[in-house]
């Protein structure tokens, strides 16, 4: 229960380049927007909006093999890497608004520098474990997960963007939840690495509270250690969740995807969560937006403790009438 007691610092993050359709730049914006802080106003400790951050846009940049942008990506990840590192270690739980989920890479590695010990719950439709060879797109938000396994370090080549970075994470650290679009290299992955994941499949078989108990069962028996949750809104059903770049049909329903944060956050262990790939460019119309957006916060606000029963702050007795 370590982070019982613990600040929020909110970070934003406009930045596509991880993938090719505009628009995923504005999500911080459409998030706070939604609400955010204003749902956070009765949390038990300060919430501090730490503003967006600023990436550099390099004019030149070739593809390297078939990635795209990779020392614009390679950049900011660098950037986010430092807020993320000094956020935590001002001792805050630190929330990344996305922007595309190669920000993740820094994210992650900006968390471990602080606490090397911490664990990744991935949720996403998709696994995010693409190497420069494997990936069908070229697209970097394909792809964070390879970058910081150790166990792909030799499948990685230099891409120039990345020298600040060596792979930091081992693959029984991560688990993911809601997968349901593997690419074939993947998929080899997952299964050559012994990744633990539950898929839409498994979440039909087995129930989310099965696939929670296993995943926090599987990351935490041993040790209590810092949690890194990096929610891809695209884990929801597109119903739920339409504006974003890239949805795929029969995913979490509103209740799965609430459960999954609830049980986060009941471990105590919540370190740094990343939001990311809401595309206010990309709904239907603004109620499509709104509702993603308004998804986006839900997911965060549960992930920090708002309680279907009621509580975020917790009142301990009904004040009196004087
Ligand atoms: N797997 C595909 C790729 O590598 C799609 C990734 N898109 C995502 N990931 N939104 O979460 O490009
Ligand atoms: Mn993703
Ligand atoms: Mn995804
Ligand atoms: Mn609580």
């Amino acid at each position: 229960q370590q982070n019982r007691a613990q600040s929020v610092a909110i970070l934003g993050a406009p930045f596509s380049k991880g993938q090719k359709r505009g628009g995923v730049e504005h999500g911080p914006k459409a998030i706070r927007d939604a609400g955010l802080v204003e749902r956070l106003a009765n949390h038990k400790n300060p919430v501090h909006d730490l503003g967006d951050l600023s990436f550099p846009y390099l004019e030149k940049d070739d593809s390297f093999i078939n990635v795209t942008s990779p020392r614009t990506v390679g950049r900011a990840n660098q950037v986010v890497s430092e807020a993320v590192s000094k956020a935590v270690e001002a001792g805050h739980t630190t929330i990344l608004l996305g922007g595309d989920h190669s920000l993740a890479i820094g994210s992650v590695k900006g968390h471990a520098q602080q606490r090397p010990d911490l664990c990744l719950i991935w949720v996403d439709a998709h696994a995010d474990i693409n190497t420069p060879e494997t990936s069908p797109s070229g697209n970097l938000h394909g792809q964070p997960v390879a970058f910081m396994l150790t166990e792909l370090k030799d499948k990685i080549p230099d891409i120039p963007g990345f020298s600040w970075m060596k792979p930091f994470l081992t693959a029984k650290d991560v688990v993911y939840i809601g997968l349901r679009d593997v690419d074939p290299g993947e998929h080899v992955i997952l299964k050559d690495l012994g990744i633990q994941s539950f898929s839409m499949r498994d979440i039909d078989k087995l129930g989310i509270q099965k696939v929670m108990e296993v995943t926090l069962d599987h990351l935490l028996a041993r040790k209590k250690r810092p949690i890194h949750l990096s929610f891809d809104i695209d884990a929801f059903d597109p119903s739920l969740a339409p504006a974003t770049g890239t949805p795929v049909n029969g995913g979490l329903t509103y209740r799965e995807g609430i459960y999954i944060t609830e049980e986060i956050h009941n471990t105590g262990l919540l370190s740094v969560m990343d939001l990311v790939e809401v595309n206010p460019m990309l709904g239907a119309n603004p109620e499509a937006v709104e509702a993603t957006a308004s998804l986006a916060v839900d997911v965060i606000t549960s992930s920090l403790g708002q309680t279907r029963e009621g509580a975020l702050a917790i009142l301990h007795t009904v004040p009196n009438t004087a």
